[in-house]
């Protein structure tokens, strides 16, 4: 640990849908934090010294004045209780409920979009393999859902930004940044999520080769 009291460990890939998310929200915070970067290929996760701090071996992992927790969203939803400045969910009861159930639904199902494309499609290469007809189901579900999230609105989730929209546009740019269709509506959102600043500092990260 370092003179900060925020370490955030992350994949060296700087890859993981879920350390993203972790890393905008403490950006978003304009907090200081330093960054480890742990070698998921290697296993470093199950070594003991991560393993003594992170409770579940993966990553992202915060650990804050030697308060360590893993689980992105439960790490994002420490972060807006415990530090001031850019709120992360929404102040709406019903709207926060919402961006909880985008965020755990976003982990938990289209499991065929999160195989057939990884992450490295975003961060690395895309991928030529067409989408298996299970993926192109989970797609239409992404897109029905997605389009129904932004009835009201088209440039975030609710009024204001949230976090629950980084993982939906981590979802939609698996496909849109592979160049698998994406309805219109739905690919200009993420286009514009995409530029967020704090977005592109994890997008401009250095990553090793694959
Ligand atoms: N639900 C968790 C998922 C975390 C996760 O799956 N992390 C992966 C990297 S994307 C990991 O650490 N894998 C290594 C392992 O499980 O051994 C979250 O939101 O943080």
């Amino acid at each position: 640990m370092t003179h900060h009291e925020l370490h955030l460990f992350v994949d060296s890939q700087y890859a993981s849908p879920y350390a993203m998310s972790a890393y905008v929200a403490l950006r978003e915070k304009g907090l200081p934090f330093d960054i480890t970067t742990v070698d998921l290929a290697a296993n470093a996760q199950h070594e003991a010294g991560f393993a003594v701090l992170s409770l579940t071996q993966r990553v992202p992992t915060l650990v804050h004045n030697g308060f360590s927790l893993s689980e992105s969203s439960a790490i994002a939803e420490y972060i807006d209780e415990v530090f001031p400045g850019m709120p992360l969910y929404p102040a709406d009861v019903q709207s926060r409920a919402r961006a909880r159930q985008v965020q755990a639904w976003l982990r938990s199902d289209l499991m065929p979009i999160r195989q057939e494309r990884s992450t490295e499609v975003i961060f690395y290469r895309p991928t030529a393999t067409p989408l298996s007809a299970a993926a192109k189901t989970a797609a239409d579900k992404l897109f029905f859902i997605a389009d129904s999230l932004l009835s009201a609105h088209t440039e975030n989730l609710f009024d204001e930004w949230c976090i629950a929209d980084v993982d939906l546009t981590i979802m939609l740019n698996r496909l849109l940044l592979n160049g698998d269709p994406v309805p219109e509506k739905l690919a200009n959102y993420a286009t514009r999520q995409w530029l967020r600043p704090t977005v592109q500092q994890w997008v401009n990260q250095q990553r090793p080769p694959l």
